[in-house]
């Protein structure tokens, strides 16, 4: 999932909150804007991340996953994220 933000929603007083379930993924965490820098958080199977308040509207994304077998879920990642839309 490429660099983007979240600003779909009516209401950015609510936070983003994502479970990762399955495979480790690398998420993209960027600025308020496209262009300035970014860090890479490693996400494990049952992290949730909550981005809200001054991150609420930070460019985001997840680097392509590397190959893997999570003993529960197999070859896959599950992101269930959760929004006030
Ligand atoms: O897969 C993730 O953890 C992030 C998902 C995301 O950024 C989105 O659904 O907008
Ligand atoms: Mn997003």
């Amino acid at each position: 999932m490429s660099l983007h933000q979240d600003s779909d929603e009516r209401d950015f007083t609510q936070p983003i909150v994502t479970l990762s379930l399955g495979l480790p993924a690398r998420f993209i965490l960027g600025g308020l804007q496209r262009e300035l820098p970014t860090q890479k958080i490693r996400l494990m199977h049952g992290d949730v991340l909550v981005f809200g308040g001054p991150a609420r509207l930070c460019f985001h994304g997840i680097m392509p996953l590397a190959d893997g077998l999570h003993p529960l879920l197999g070859s896959r990642r599950i992101s269930l994220t959760f929004r006030h839309a």
